[in-house]
């Protein structure tokens, strides 16, 4: 008795620190959200909104913590899907063509000229298409929960003025690295060279590429035009979304409320940031040519000699991305 008596305090204290823990480690569930753009950008400013609008709706119970500039991968981007799905990245905001080499059916959105405004890209991810296009990525692990937007990519370079195929004849051009976008520049008569973003800069002022492909916010921010990005064409060749996504491991261990806070706060923050991109548009581009930058904008015959030219990665991609999901998307786009 005299023992246990010295045993309680100590049994004790060593409970109520356990509780304690336990409590803390709770309050203080941190989950890694991977970003390939930092908050400079619209991009990185969704995942930091999205973290926001969380701490504040779980009491701070949940938090996300944003690494950007691919960081988590090593600034190999097009490894931040796989990364996600075995669980060394909880979630992320990422591209479309980032995740495309772990997901074909994301190559939906880079089919070149496939999309031809904005209200195109919203009928086909607010629609079918899109519910088909999440189930795909579900299939393979990572639980989707909202749409955001990069924005329809542009292209730059050093050289000239393009507003016809022959104009990228032998150009350098940095793609992403995915091999849909080898394709598309190879069919333009361009020299595609894939790297990674965190490569490109350095590539783009020293020389090593003529060009690049971007949205403007991108473009803008960045300041490519001070690497020596005179030109540029405004094609809207094709629109990057993003999407907000958990692994589904981590899905698994959340309430019921925590997902419902996590879904409900990505939604939001994924309409605040689309709305956003798209409203700065025109003040990007003003503040481009402000610069300096020689804006290239393409006349209808102009923008259909690009469209025959790329018809062969129609041809290629279609059966890749699948042909129900094409017919779907299209479908959404006519309806529009
Ligand atoms: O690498 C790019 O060009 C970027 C930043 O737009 C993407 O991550 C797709």
């Amino acid at each position: 008795m005299k023992s246990a008596s010295r045993i309680t305090p100590i049994a004790a204290f060593l409970a109520g620190a356990a509780v304690l823990t336990a409590s803390f480690t709770a309050q203080a569930r941190e989950l890694s959200v991977s970003t390939v753009l930092s908050d400079a950008f619209p991009w990185g400013q969704a995942a930091e909104k999205w973290a926001e609008l969380v701490e504040e709706r779980s009491g701070g119970d949940l938090t996300l913590r944003v690494y950007p500039n691919s960081q988590l991968v090593n600034g190999d981007q097009t490894r931040e899907f796989s990364a996600m799905r075995s669980g060394l990245i909880d979630m992320a905001v990422g591209s479309t063509i980032n995740w495309s080499p772990q997901v074909p059916e994301l190559n939906l959105f880079s089919l070149p000229f496939f999309m031809p405004d904005e209200a195109a890209v919203d009928a086909v991810t607010g629609g079918a298409a899109g519910g088909m296009v999440f189930e795909a990525i579900e299939s393979r692990g990572v639980i989707p929960l909202a749409w955001g937007e990069n924005g329809f990519r542009q292209l730059s370079n050093s050289r000239g003025p393009i507003d016809e195929p022959g104009d990228l004849d032998g150009l350098k051009i940095r793609v992403v690295g995915s091999p849909l976008f080898q394709d598309t520049f190879t069919a333009l008569g361009a020299d595609p060279t894939q790297m990674s973003w965190t490569d490109a800069q350095p590539a783009l002022t020293t020389g090593a590429v003529d060009g690049q492909e971007n949205p403007l916010s991108v473009f803008d921010v960045a300041r490519i035009d001070q690497v020596g990005q005179e030109y540029l064409t405004l094609w809207n060749y094709m629109n990057d979304p993003l999407i907000f996504a958990v692994n589904e491991r981590v899905w698994e261990t959340l309430s019921e409320e925590e997902r419902d806070i996590l879904r409900e706060t990505a939604i939001e923050a994924g309409e605040w940031e689309v709305a956003m991109t798209r409203e700065q548009e025109s003040e990007r581009l003003a503040a481009i040519q402000e610069r300096g930058v020689k804006v290239t904008e393409l006349t209808e015959e102009q923008h259909r000699a690009f469209v025959n030219a790329t018809q062969s990665v129609h041809d290629k991609w279609i059966p890749r991305v699948g042909q129900e999901l094409v017919d779907t998307a299209r479908e959404a786009i006519e309806a529009r």
